[in-house]
């Protein structure tokens, strides 16, 4: 583990993080532990697992058909085992160090793209799906369950687009939940960030990411752990129109 109490991230990572608005972390925990957590995350996503339905979200595709981009709200609520980790614990400390000590856990989410027909996860800010109403300090630290290649679905980051205001996004589907930039032009030199397992990203609020389709034989499953300072009301309250009603309730 490169994680230390005293220093989870060195001036020199920080001061990329701040550069680019995200980080690659070799290393947040063992590829044991990342491995170890693959069976009780994949119960969660089979059908009776007793997920709420409210945390159970197709974010790309029909969600009559198959299901292309599932997504589970507070997975840890449902498994505990996913807060019990060395993951978490160095995850937090990271987040501290990036974003101060007043930064707290502000959620988990789980990201399985399913083998074969897994679709990609088209390039948004996370900012875009919260209230325009009020300031974001925020961060995910996003760790695959295996190997995270860009054939699977890695993480891909523009560099410096979390300086940008948050950008005109639209639903990827009616039906479903995921956003997607209306305008990719912002893209202008994507950075892909394949990962071995025990591995994580780390990324800004505002950044643009993408991650690709699994084309692979495999789940490409990814664990996403957010953190964040207390938001503030805004000035001049900001207007998202692409949001769902719900979303505000
Ligand atoms: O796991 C993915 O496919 C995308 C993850 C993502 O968009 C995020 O962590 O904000």
């Amino acid at each position: 583990m490169t994680v230390h109490d005293a220093a989870p991230v060195n001036d020199v990572q920080r001061e990329a993080y701040l550069r680019d608005g995200f980080l690659v972390l070799e290393s947040l925990t063992s590829a044991a532990e990342a491995a170890s957590l693959q069976d009780v995350y994949d119960r969660l996503f089979e059908p009776g697992s007793g997920i709420a339905e409210r945390d159970h979200l197709e974010l790309a595709g029909d969600p009559d058909g198959a299901p292309l981009l599932p997504q589970i709200l507070s997975p840890d609520s449902y498994a505990t085992e996913l807060r019990e980790t060395e993951a978490y614990r160095n995850a937090a400390l990271v987040a501290r160090s990036l974003l101060g000590p007043e930064a707290v856990p502000t959620g988990m989410h789980a990201i399985r793209k399913p083998a074969h027909h897994g679709v990609e996860t088209p390039w948004h800010q996370d900012e875009a799906y919260w209230d325009p109403a009020r300031r974001h300090r925020a961060l995910s630290i996003w760790m695959p369950l295996q190997e995270a290649t860009e054939d699977n679905g890695c993480m891909e980051f523009q560099p410096g687009s979390h300086r940008l205001p948050v950008l005109e996004h639209r639903l990827i589907h009616p039906d479903a939940h995921g956003l997607v930039l209306a305008d990719t032009g912002a893209v202008t030199g994507p950075v892909v960030c394949p990962l071995q397992p025990g591995g994580a990203t780390v990324h800004d609020a505002r950044t643009l990411h993408y991650a690709g389709p699994n084309a692979t034989s495999e789940p490409r499953r990814a664990l996403i752990m957010s953190f964040a300072c207390p938001s503030e009301p805004l000035d001049e309250p900001r207007s998202f129109p692409w949001q769902r009603p719900e979303w505000s309730s």
